[in-house]
């Protein structure tokens, strides 16, 4: 390998390390519920939160330990950013259907 080809893949190396995506966790709304209700996520890092919203009506995902609020419009997904945590848990809901809709992020 030339010296200017060895410098392209270095490069091209590092630039995909670099903008590796933080790791993704899935969540379904459905009959206004979680599923799952306990998402566990490593602790210490940032997470990408995906939230499923397949009912016909919006919901707000609120959480004030992860200080995060959204509204997901019915049928449709939202991903949040969350992170990096202490390990612990981080009650999270959803606003407007607040009697069912209701779980947790457990870092750890
Ligand atoms: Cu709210």
């Amino acid at each position: 390998m030339s010296v200017f080809k060895a410098s392209v893949f270095f490069a091209a190396l590092v630039s995909s390390v670099a903008v590796a995506a933080p790791p993704e966790v899935h969540v379904v709304i459905k009959d206004h519920r979680f599923t799952p209700s306990e998402v566990k996520v490593p602790a210490g890092q940032k997470i990408r939160l995906i939230v499923d919203n397949q009912d016909a009506t919006p919901e707000e995902f609120e959480s004030h330990e992860l200080n995060r609020e959204k509204v997901i419009a019915g049928k449709s997904k939202a991903t949040i950013y969350i992170g990096p945590l202490e390990p612990g848990r981080y009650p999270f809901f959803g606003e407007f259907n607040e009697a069912t809709a209701q779980g947790v992020v457990v870092a750890e």
